[in-house]
This record gives structure tokens, sequence and C-alpha cells, in this order.
């Protein structure tokens, strides 16, 4: 059963939510990946949120470009959380996917994450923190990850420091030899 809706205005977007998928892969949780668009095929956008609801999606993510109004549509359809992702499709940069996404009027909230790529990963995460208030393995998981994250900067941060002592000593060396 998908717990999760991963919606895309276009095919052309598909590589820019790419990663999306990767971190609800990484994290076990079962999600529905596919193109819709508001515009375009709004009957099909239409009855993909109630079939998917009434299979027991409890999240939607939506990433649009251009005047993105996909998140905007699905929020119109349903009360689960929608996730919206803003793309730069357009020779505005994403500015106008941004805006169109974030603002919702009152009582049609779109949860709006970050351009592109960062935000595709952080509605795949965003869904999971949502998913684990009823799910104690997910948020178990979650947890876990947190964990890997930190093991991760220290590893950078003792390599960096590493690095520059290195070259300090080398600076010194040379330094004392003038
Ligand atoms: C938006 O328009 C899509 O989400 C895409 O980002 C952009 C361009 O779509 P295509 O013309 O490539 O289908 O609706």
């Amino acid at each position: 059963m998908a717990h999760v809706a991963v919606f895309m205005g276009s095919a052309s977007d598909e590589d820019l939510m790419k990663p999306c998928a990767e971190v609800l892969d990484s994290l076990g949780i079962d999600y529905v990946f596919t193109v819709t668009s508001a515009h375009r095929t709004p009957e099909r956008t239409e009855a993909l949120v109630s079939e998917l609801e009434a299979g027991g999606c409890q999240v939607f993510i939506c990433a649009a470009g251009m005047a993105a109004h996909l998140a905007g549509a699905v929020a119109a359809r349903t009360t689960k959380p929608v996730l919206g992702v803003p793309l730069a499709a357009s020779p505005l940069g994403g500015m106008d996917a941004l805006l169109a996404t974030v603002q919702m009027p009152p009582g049609f909230p779109v949860g709006t994450l970050a351009l592109d790529k960062a935000g595709a990963k952080n509605a795949a995460w965003m869904a999971a923190q949502i998913l684990a208030l009823a799910d104690p393995e997910l948020a178990a998981r979650l947890k876990a990850e947190r964990a890997g994250f930190l093991s991760s900067v220290e590893k950078a941060a003792a390599k960096v420091e590493k690095a520059d002592a290195e070259r300090r000593a080398e600076r010194r060396a040379k330094n004392s030899g003038k």
C-alpha cells in the first residue's frame, strides 16, 4: 500500500525528483511516483488523489515548475498533508514556481520545500516525519538516520582539520627555513 504519492507536472521534472524517490526507498516507505498536471490533466489529477487516498495514501508530494499549480490543485481535493516542491523550469529560475506553490489561501496549506533537488529530498524526509507520528518503527529509523548525519559531519570535520593542520605545518616549516 502506497503511503506517499509523488506527483510531477511533467516527465521533464523526473530527474529533479529522483532524489525524493531515493530517500523514500532508503527509509522503506512505499510510494507512487507519477506524472500528472494541474492544467493539462486536471481530471487525472483529481482521480489519482481520490484513488490513492482511498488506498491509504497519507501524504502527497507535488513538484512542478513554471505556473506551478499542482500542489494547490491537490490541496483543494484532499485534507491529507500536501508538500510542494517548486522547480526551476523557466527563465524566471523557479521564482515563478516558488510563489505559485507557497502562496496558498487560508485553509488550503501547501507545506513548501526548497527548490529542485534539495526540496525533493526534504519533501521525502518531511513525509517520513509525518508518517512517523503514527509509526514508531519509522520514527526509530529516522532517529538512526540522524545519527548517520552526525557521524558523517564529524568524519568530514576530522578530515578538514587534519588537512588544515598539515598545510599549517608545511607553511611553518617553509617560513622557518627563510
Ligand atoms: C510544468 O511546466 C511542469 O511541472 C514542468 O516543470 C514545466 C514544463 O513542462 P513541459 O513543457 O516540459 O512538459 O507544468
